[in-house]
């Protein structure tokens, strides 16, 4: 018996129960006295079958993630697994909650698994850029056949208990009461008699699989992977099971699994999981929240109706606000119509989007947000419009209420004061499309009261959005960063790489798309109107605008576009107006390769990003590298612009930003005194190894 895991015996069952807060993590002080009570329990007469279960909120949500990277100490979850496959009397797990990873595994080294209704059961272990390690990839297919396994292995996302019982991973699902369930269902078993075959022995399933259908299928899910390791290993050992017995199937599975948590990859997206958790904890946090129940949204375009969207898919009420009837009718029949798209998509129910939409109340009247808890204007970016905006609310709100603008770069501090209650406003900067992409950036003003921020940060967490607190600056920690990416972009062109190079470059790196594809697809113009209103000028891209060349809706921009395609087509003309830019201003061109883009790129952004670390608008470099994968697609292999830099070496960065300072001679190179210290502690590299 230890404080993790207890024994008693309830008329002849044997219940084995896992604690270890908050989600029953294997770790080691779980996984000693978990084997020498299954150990006991395997050769006393006294115990004709055993149930394994969990206190607390769920089943085992697998292996300590905390462990990794570290020595093993002995005995393993494999050797557990192990271990109940030699037990001849009936074992069942009783699932509730999340069994996933190390703890599905666990559950399927027993004979049978008895499910609540309400329990998920995955092996989401490609999120951490790893694999089942316990035996998973092997046991998994024969239970639910090769090609089930494969999809839920490389894709991570879990299964309701209904899905589990109709795919054969789970024997029985309970409404309730399932530890007096599961006991019922083992004694069934135990007296109904052995032999009972554990699922290591279990082969029919994969004695009928399609080998030619199960690589077509590996082959789509490989193109996916852009570059990480972990969904085709995961493939690897899914096919190993098929075709190589069970023993050499499990030690390839090993293999793969060592290989995968020292790689630099898994250790990233343990860094980025960590990362969004400890985001979460914000100043405050504890401290009595404000209740929300109805959020006000100003502004039915569309930032607006994808705002109002992701708090109605978090079941909230929203007021949406607009000028006119005619501007309201709009917004709402766009709503519709997304919400139509998911269900022609399958992704949404009837019934769901009828409800989702019951739940949007439409007015032209600000008095109709005075009932509102939080509201959340996304009007037109400019400082006189938001200010008006934010004196009506001063004026209407009922006492209480949070107040967020969703601006991208204007002065929070700045709107705040235009009210009475600076206390009670905040940034809410929400990315399009709002009601689909997970990152929020919560923009804490110099007044901000510490409970609305609280407030804020749990109800983003309601809404399913990853939330980071970011300080006021010119466009915050994203669209800040950003702009530091983009300031060589043209450079390079002129100085000789062509936009399909500085793509491929950054695509090869392991971006969804390069800079060039992405301004075509969202759209030139918009980056032209920008720039005019500041002042600036882009020697190229100025002049594709002159020309008409908005990108994708012009069907001309970096690139061309056939009609109806998105597939950029390498534009001569194009190359041509930079070469001729090129010589105009006198810049010789030559050879660029992809290194001299990725510094001359991602050096400017993680040096920003120290920059706003020493300026406290970020309070870790972990808040960076989550905004970055949630809201700007970095890749997640990398961990983000600070993991990997870390990994890089500051000293290096520091070397190169000098370099390309030289040469140059531009004042943005001019490196964070942060980035050197930071790199020489290797502070950041800690908190990736956490
Ligand atoms: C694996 O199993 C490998 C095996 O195949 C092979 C082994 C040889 N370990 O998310 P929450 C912490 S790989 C350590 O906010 P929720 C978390 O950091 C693993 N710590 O709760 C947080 O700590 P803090 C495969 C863990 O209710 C606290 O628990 N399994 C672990 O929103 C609460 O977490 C997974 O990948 C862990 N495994 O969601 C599942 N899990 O309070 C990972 C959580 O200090 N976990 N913590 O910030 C999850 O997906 C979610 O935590 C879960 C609960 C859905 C379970």
């Amino acid at each position: 018996m230890s404080s993790s895991v207890s024994v008693a015996n309830e008329n002849g069952v044997a219940v084995v129960t896992i604690d270890n807060p908050p989600v029953n993590a294997l770790s080691f002080h779980v996984r000693k006295p978990l084997y020498d009570a299954l150990a006991a329990l395997r050769d006393d007469p006294a115990a004709r079958a055993i149930v394994i279960v969990c206190a607390g909120r769920t089943f085992v949500a697998g292996a300590d993630i905390t462990e990794f990277g570290k020595p093993i100490e002995q005995p393993e979850l494999r050797a557990i697994v192990a271990l109940l496959e030699t037990i001849a009397k009936p074992t069942v797990a009783a699932i509730h909650g999340t069994a996933l990873g190390g703890g599905l595994e666990l559950a399927l080294g027993c004979h049978f698994r008895v499910a609540d209704a309400g329990a998920k059961l995955g092996l989401p272990e490609v999120k951490l850029g790893l694999l089942p390690g316990g035996g998973g990839t092997v046991r998994l297919p024969r239970l639910v056949g090769a090609l089930k396994a494969l999809g839920m292995i490389v894709s991570g996302t879990p299964i309701s208990a209904g899905e589990a019982i109709a795919a054969g991973l789970a024997d029985a699902v309970v409404d309730s009461n399932l530890l007096a369930e599961a006991i019922r269902f083992a004694r069934e078993m135990a007296d109904r008699g052995g032999p009972f075959v554990p699922v290591r022995d279990r082969d029919d399933r994969l004695a009928e699989t399609d080998l030619a259908a199960f690589d077509a299928q590996a082959a789509g899910l490989a193109k996916k992977a852009r570059g990480l390791e972990a969904p085709l290993a995961c493939a690897e050992a899914v096919r190993n099971a098929i075709t190589l017995p069970f023993d050499e199937a499990l030690a390839a599975e090993r293999l793969l699994f060592q290989k995968l948590v020292s790689g630099d990859q898994s250790r990233a997206q343990r860094h980025l999981f960590f990362a969004e958790r400890e985001a979460a904890k914000v100043p405050g946090k504890d401290l009595q929240k404000r209740r929300i129940e109805r959020v006000g949204i100003i502004g039915a375009g569309t930032m607006g109706g994808g705002i109002a969207m992701a708090f109605a898919n978090g079941s909230l009420p929203v007021t949406l606000l607009e000028t006119s009837e005619e501007a309201l009718r709009r917004g709402l029949a766009t709503i519709e119509k997304n919400y139509a798209v998911s269900v022609s998509r399958g992704s949404l129910t009837e019934e769901a989007k009828q409800q989702r939409l019951g739940l949007f109340k439409g007015s032209t009247d600000y008095a109709d947000l005075a009932g509102c808890d939080l509201i959340v204007e996304a009007v037109f970016e400019d400082m006189t419009v938001k200010k008006e905006v934010f004196g009506k609310l001063d004026a209407i709100a009922k006492p209480g209420a949070i107040l967020a603008t969703n601006t991208s770069y204007l002065d929070v501090n700045e709107i705040a004061a235009s009210t009475s209650r600076p206390e009670d406003v905040l940034g809410m900067h929400f990315f399009s499309p709002a009601n689909v992409m997970k990152l929020l950036e919560i923009v804490r003003a110099e007044r901000t009261a510490p409970e609305v921020l609280a407030t804020v940060a749990d109800l983003a967490r309601r809404i399913g959005k990853v939330a980071v607190v970011v300080g006021v600056c010119h466009g915050f920690v994203g669209n800040r960063m950003l702009a530091a990416r983009g300031s060589e972009n043209e450079f390079l062109l002129l100085e000789g790489a062509t936009p399909s190079q500085v793509d491929k470059a950054l695509v090869d790196f392991g971006w969804p798309m390069g800079p060039f594809q992405m301004g075509d697809l969202a759209g030139l113009d918009i980056g032209w109107r920008n720039r005019k209103a500041r002042g600036q000028t882009a020697v190229i891209a100025d002049t594709l605008c002159e020309q008409g060349h908005f990108g994708q809706k012009t069907g001309r921009g970096w690139y061309r576009y056939e009609s109806g395609s998105r597939e950029p087509v390498t534009d001569s003309e194009v190359e041509a107006l930079i070469r001729a830019k090129a010589a105009e201003l006198g810049i010789g061109q030559r050879e660029v390769g992809a290194d001299e883009i990725i510094e001359r790129t991602l050096y400017p952004l993680v040096n920003e990003g120290a920059k706003i670390l020493e300026e406290g608008i970020a309070a870790r470099a972990s808040d960076i590298d989550v905004v970055w994968v949630n809201g700007y697609g970095f890749p997640i292999g990398k961990g983000g612009p600070m993991f990997w830099a870390a990994l890089e070496g500051g000293p290096r960065i520091v070397e190169r930003l000098e370099h390309w300072h030289r040469q140059t001679g531009r004042p943005i190179f001019e490196p964070a005194p942060a980035l050197r210290r930071v790199a020489e502690t290797r502070a950041w590299e800690g908190a990736g190894a956490r």
